[in-house]
């Protein structure tokens, strides 16, 4: 328990009670019984209040959050209406298991003098939909309240909460010694007994066809790893329920199915054919995957974090009851204690290969309206890999829970709990706000939207970057179809509705229509590179629903897939013996991971080296290791692949924390003369190495050889400045006999190594980006673990390479580790890293901070630099043009400080605008090993696409090219643009390309306001002779550097480097940097008392 100090209003306790909760966001609509609450929700430095449209809309934001985070997610209504607005987001959370505390308001308590206007009892009516609801009648309870709330709302099972704040309660002076809070430390989970874990096992090694079963309480964060491997090291087959979709990747080849309709699909097939079922996380609110007979063959296990609820078609032989995570690592390391039995396993895989085939839609497939299976298809050939779709419910849910292939969990959030309409968008939102680094795709029929278009304008209000697929069938199409399948006529289904397009675009969204299915991919692309909230209506054709009537389906499977009596006549006996099967799991566990369909290849080893393409392995504890060659490279400029390079996997990453982290006493003891051989080691192999270093540069960035020469030489620098400061570590003494009380005392400061460092590096500077991060680490004394661009990883590689040589490195120290972007998660998450560097972009990298724990963080974002100027004299034109050349188009201007904003005097406008426009004309682009090219490519095709389309929408909206403009597949030339609308994207936001917009302007101070006039603040430029401007400019631009007399884009790599506002978070330049690694100790010293 801590003291807050006080009295206070209650409400501002109940702030600083959710606060000590870690809670971000509270989404709710205000009302006149919650104004307090709101007033103290003002002055929050942690909570951000996000208003929505509609109550119901906002407690689904709430329970999404929670389903994301784990924490309970937050909202807020008013009294009688707000309240009875959350119902049926409070089912939604109980049902579903999302931890959510719902806050309502109400009348006066203690003197009440209303009657009962508005006036619902909601502590009665959410007792059937939550877990805990409570009224606060008096302030003093806010703190116990809370944290009951919390605790129960997220512990397992999770669900709702809900708490009561009257309006005279919230207004209340609490005194000060009841202004606590209570520690939210959560509590571990039992573990299931070492008896049921074997008595499992002993069913697992007598069974022949095991089957896994993953269920909507599986799916929880560590419960999915040990999922994964159980299922790669054992090699038991699984299916999933529509809510434990993703737990295990749908690639793995061991997946047979998800249960999307109640019986008769490929999957129920393969769950009929099992003689053990190891159900897991079932949870009673999803429909069963399998209903059992007292006759029944098939054996179940029920592993779970509660004991089986008694059901006359659910009564499992056996039960593993505890902490899930746990229960599946132990029956995994107790079967792997002696070799594993021979299950068959045959028809599984046979089913498995069947259901793929038939989900198939191939490419021919064009129509319009569009066909439901063909869009599943294409919506996952489009979006990226991490991003998260969510789901409303239709027709069209049942499809996607069935064929859509999810890669990790809650990618594919779909709602079979309650299965209300209208949750899909708020949940989008929600996803948006908690993974700002992911693409967010929300997919809904008509009749779902429009239950809850309305917060379309939130979306918009928090300018979001989302996407609402609007599957239009003009109709409530699920009830249609059961109404078919029933054999009743067609009646009271059929919707009339908006002009979605108009309908969006009178919100501030952008609206688009889908009018031919080749439009599809295009539109629903440039959505997704867009940042803006965009509708897309797509006309769907539910024919193919007919399908999936029961009586079709059945009739179908019956003339397509053998029954497994049939099927075993055709296939000979099981061909694996024992020692055969021992092996399957290592060779599942190398299975590549996208190579789900493609089956049994040859495995990763045998590719290396096979077309004369060189492999790089990665380096695990200082050592180098390549295990695959999953990772390919390609070069930037032709496209072909360049490099392929070993790729860590969740495990690796694990064992190399676990390595710098034993490392940390033998790199803290290292003298600073061997902390600088090391450092001096480097430079010299890197002056040794620098043109064949310049050459990967070239090639693994599309970086013109100029600028990767330039590159080399500031790595170079980076280490050297490191060596240096590397012995200069000092430290202070400091008298403490300040008062007399303290007489006799002295301190000593002294700095010490933190600890292992985390490091994720950018595409665009792979050596000197990564250098800043390692350089500063070794002069210290922390062990690293590091995390290249999976675009770019040659470049920290041959660091790395480096680094094995050299000198006094101890065992472990180091590691790096190109990886998916999917294990990557403990880069951020692991405990025993102590701090997190990062650069990259700001939604990455905020969202980092938030997952970091008690990391320190270290953030250098994005910006849309500015440069100003002023004024020059006579003959400084030609001086100051190349400089903007420079800035604007260095390394095709893919650098966070390049200059996006050029802001020139008015009187000095023409003469700069047309003499830039001369240079900018004659620079060349094309192949980056041509010496003489300026601009190369951007690091994608789909980069430069982007780019061509921010210049399109300022030019639609009056902006002028007066250079350049054209792409050429991955290039895009040097261009300059003028009379751009503010607003616009490329001025806006981060363009990390080669453009820059001109502006005149008139007043200095009008100027500096401009350059202000951003999210971002990483550095800016301004020409000037006056050195009170000067001075003006370093006191009021809210930026981590002003230049003055040069670009922006000028860093020195041992000035202080790093951004204000969205830029960023601490400083980097190698000094700068080693304060972030170290911790400061004190010696207090006092005199013995006694005089010598
Ligand atoms: C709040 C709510 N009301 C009614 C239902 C019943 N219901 C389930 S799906 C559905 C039709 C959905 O229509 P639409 O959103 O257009 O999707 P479609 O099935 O046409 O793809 C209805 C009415 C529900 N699940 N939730
Ligand atoms: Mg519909």
């Amino acid at each position: 328990m801590s003291l807050l100090g006080g009295p206070m209003k209650a409400s501002d306790l109940f702030v600083r009670a959710l606060e000590n909760e870690n809670v971000d966001y509270i989404f709710g609509v205000p009302g006149e019984e919650n104004l307090d609450f709101v007033e103290s929700l003002r002055s929050s430095k942690r909570i951000k209040l996000i208003v929505t449209r509609h109550e119901q809309a906002a407690a689904m934001m709430a329970a999404t959050v929670g389903r994301l985070t784990g924490k309970a997610g937050v909202a807020l209504s008013t009294l009688g209406p707000g309240a009875t607005n959350m119902t049926t987001s409070a089912a939604y959370a109980q049902l579903g298991g999302f931890p959510t505390l719902l806050i309502t308001g109400q009348k006066p308590v203690l003197k009440s003098k209303q009657g009962a206007f508005q006036i619902v009892n909601s502590v009665e009516m959410f007792k059937p939909l939550s877990k805990f609801t409570k009224q606060l009648v008096d302030g003093g309870l806010v703190p116990a309240y809370v944290r009951e709330a919390v605790r129960r709302a997220e512990e397992e099972r999770p669900g709702a909460s809900h708490i009561e704040l009257p309006e005279d309660v919230a207004h209340q002076q609490v005194p000060e010694e009841e202004c606590v809070v209570y520690p939210a430390e959560r509590v571990r989970r039992p573990v299931p007994e070492v008896k049921a874990v074997a008595r499992a096992v002993q069913m697992i090694r007598e069974c022949a066809h095991p089957l896994l079963v993953v269920g909507a309480g599986a799916n929880r964060k560590l419960t999915s790893n040990m999922l994964r491997q159980f299922v790669d090291e054992i090699g038991i087959p699984f299916c999933d329920t529509m809510m434990g979709k993703g737990v295990i990747d749908s690639r793995n080849k061991m997946y047979v199915g998800t249960a999307a309709i109640s019986n008769g699909d490929y999957i129920h097939h393969a769950i009929d054919h099992a003689d053990l079922i190891i159900l897991v996380g079932h949870d009673v609110v999803e429909k069963p995957p399998f209903f059992m007979k007292p006759t029944d063959h098939r054996r179940v296990i029920h592993v779970n974090f509660f004991a089986a609820s008694v059901d006359s078609v659910y009564f499992p032989q056996h039960e593993v009851v505890g902490d899930i995570g746990n229960g599946i690592w132990q029956l995994k390391e107790k079967l792997k204690d002696s070799p594993l039995p021979v299950w068959d396993l045959r028809y599984f895989k046979y089913v498995r290969q069947e259901m793929l085939k038939n989900f198939s839609t191939g490419t021919g497939s064009c129509s319009m309206p569009m066909a439901l299976p063909r869009l599943v298809e294409l919506v996952r050939k489009i979006v990226p890999e991490d991003s998260t779709l969510c789901l409303d419910n239709g027709l069209y849910k049942v499809y996607f829970a069935r064929q859509f292939p999810a890669y990790t969990p809650n990618s594919l959030l779909l709602d079979n709990a309650l299965a209300t309409m209208g949750a899909g968008l708020p949940s989008a939102i929600a996803a948006k706000i908690v993974r700002p680094s992911h693409a967010v795709l929300a997919i809904v029929g008509d009749g779902g939207y429009m239950m809850a278009s309305h917060e379309v304008v939130t979306a918009v209000k928090l300018k979001l970057h989302i996407t609402v697929l609007v599957l239009n069938d003009n109709a409530y199409g699920m009830i249609k179809w059961k109404q078919a399948g029933m054999h009743m006529a067609n009646f009271g289904m059929d919707l009339t509705n908006p002009d979605f397009v108009a309908h969006a675009e009178s919100m501030g969204a952008r609206g688009h229509r889908v009018n031919e299915e080749s439009e599809f991919a295009d539109t629903l692309s440039s959505c997704l590179a867009t940042p803006a909230v965009h509708i897309v209506e797509v006309p769907i054709n539910y024919a193919a629903g007919a399908a999936l009537q029961e009586e079709a389906l059945k009739e179908h499977l019956s003339k397509t897939l053998l029954s497994p009596d049939e099927f075993f006549k055709r296939s000979p006996p099981p061909a694996m013996n024992s020692a055969e099967h021992s092996q399957l799991p290592k060779a599942l566990g190398k299975q590549p991971p996208g190579g789900g369909a493609g089956e049994d290849g040859p495995s990763k080893e045998s590719k290396q080296d096979v077309d004369g393409v060189k492999t790089w392995p990665f380096y695990l504890g200082g050592e180098p290791q390549a295990p695959n060659a999953d990772l390919e490279v390609y070069d930037k400029y032709t496209s072909k692949v360049a490099y392929r390079v070993a790729q860590a996997t969740a495990e690796d990453i694990e064992r190399a924390i676990a390595a710098a982290h034993a490392a940390e006493p033998a790199m803290k003891a290292l003298g600073s003369w061997q902390r600088k051989q090391i450092l001096l080691f480097c430079v010299e192999q890197f002056k040794e190495r620098k043109d064949e270093l310049a050459m990967a540069l070239c090639i693994e960035a599309g970086k013109p050889i100029k600028d990767s020469h330039g590159e080399v030489l500031r790595l170079i620098d980076t280490f050297q400045i490191a060596a240096e400061e590397s012995v200069r570590m000092y430290g202070e003494w400091t008298p403490m006999d300040t008062t007399e009380r303290n007489k006799g005392f002295s301190a000593i400061v002294r700095k010490f190594p933190v600890g292992a460092v985390s490091m994720v590096s950018p595409f665009n500077f792979p050596l000197n980006l990564t250098a800043h991060k390692i350089a500063p680490a070794i002069a210290v004394g922390c062990p690293f673990v590091l995390k290249p661009a999976s675009r770019t990883p040659i470049g920290a590689l041959i660091i790395g390479e480096v680094l094995a040589k050299a000198p006094h490195m101890p065992k472990g120290a180091f590691s790096i580790l190109p990886c998916k972007r999917d294990g990557a998660d403990l880069f951020t998450t692991d405990d025993r890293l102590k701090v997190l560097t990062f650069t990259g972009s700001p939604s990455a990298g905020w969202d980092m901070k938030a997952r970091a724990g008690k990391k320190h963080v270290v953030l250098e974002l994005g910006g849309n630099a500015a440069c100003v100027v002023e004024d020059f004299r006579e003959g400084e034109l030609e001086a100051m043009i190349p400089k903007l050349v420079f800035g604007a188009f260095y390394q095709s201007g893919q650098s966070c400080i390049s200059v996006q904003r050029a802001l020139i005097r008015e009187d000095h406008y023409s003469a700069v605008r047309d003499a830039w426009v001369k240079a900018a004309s004659k620079l060349k682009w094309g192949d980056p090993k041509d010496p003489e090219t300026f601009i190369g490519p951007l690091i994608s095709e789909k980069e430069a696409k982007r780019i061509e389309e921010w210049v399109q929408e300022a030019v639609n909206r009056g902006a002028k090219v007066l250079c350049g403009g054209k792409r050429h597949g991955a290039i895009y030339e040097a261009t300059l643009l003028e009379k751009v609308p503010w607003d616009c994207n490329i001025v806006q936001n981060e363009a990390f390309g080669p453009v820059a917009c001109l502006f005149p302007y008139d007043g200095y101070k009008k100027a500096v306001e401009m350059v202000n006039d951003s999210k971002y603040g990483l550095q800016a430029g301004v020409f000037t002779h006056d050195l009170d401007k000067a001075w003006y400019a370093f006191n009021e631009i809210v930026v981590g550097g002003v230049v003055i007399n040069h670009v922006p884009s000028m860093r020195i790599d041992a000035q202080a480097y790093g951004g204000s506002k969205e830029s960023g978070l601490g400083r980097e330049g190698v000094r700068y940097a080693m304060e972030d690694y170290v911790e400061i100790r004190t010696m207090l010293l006092s005199s013995p008392g006694v005089s010598i």
